[in-house]
């Protein structure tokens, strides 16, 4: 959850606002808390198969930290039309295929399966389809020979952690336009 603030210190022009997860072991929570940013934790497994009751208590620590841009990483709970629709434009999402390859899950396995020889990651805008809204920027690296899912993963991490605030900082000054790094 990010707002846009006059004042800055460090040179990027979004301040997080608040850390929220549906997990309670998410590691990016003790992260945050340790920068000083607020945190909030709203467990989906209450909620059971209502999403919508789900997405009540979230909207409710979201809402009152009053963020401009909504970034999810790591969030694995497809959300409902009426909440993107909330947001709709001010939501993006990090996605780690070269999409339009390999929305939803395992995408490295299946990289890997189908024999790529480059893999990544993506920044979009959050629609109500699942990894479909528009692109706003993408990192590639290679598929190198023995790879498994997981050395997949740590390689396209490392450029997940440059692709999102380098997106981040264009989409916060109004440009769309999508990146390639
Ligand atoms: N919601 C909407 N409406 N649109 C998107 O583009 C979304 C979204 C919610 C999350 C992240 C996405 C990813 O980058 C994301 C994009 C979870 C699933 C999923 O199937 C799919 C894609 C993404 C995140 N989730 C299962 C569910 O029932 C649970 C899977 C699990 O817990 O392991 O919600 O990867």
């Amino acid at each position: 959850m990010i707002r846009l603030v006059e004042s800055m210190v460090g040179d990027h022009p979004a301040r997080p606002v608040l850390v929220v997860s549906n997990d309670p072991a998410a590691s990016g929570l003790e992260k945050a808390a340790a920068l000083g940013v607020p945190t909030a934790v709203v467990d989906h497994r209450p909620f059971g198969k209502d999403r919508a009751a789900f997405e009540a208590e979230l909207l409710k620590p979201i809402l009152a930290a009053e963020p401009d841009i909504l970034c999810l990483a790591g969030f694995m709970r497809v959300l409902t039309p009426d909440f993107v629709n909330r947001f709709a434009g001010r939501m993006l999402n990090i996605h780690p295929s070269l999409l339009p390859k390999y929305p939803g899950l395992n995408t490295h396995a299946r990289a890997i399966a189908a024999g790529d020889t480059q893999a990544g990651c993506t920044v979009h805008e959050v629609t109500p389809v699942l990894d479909d809204g528009p692109i706003l920027g993408q990192a590639r690296v290679p598929v190198e020979p023995g790879d498994t899912a997981d050395t997949l993963a740590a390689r396209v991490l490392k450029m997940e952690h440059q692709l999102y605030p380098a997106v981040l900082r264009r989409f916060a000054a109004g440009d769309r336009r999508p990146i390639t790094l």
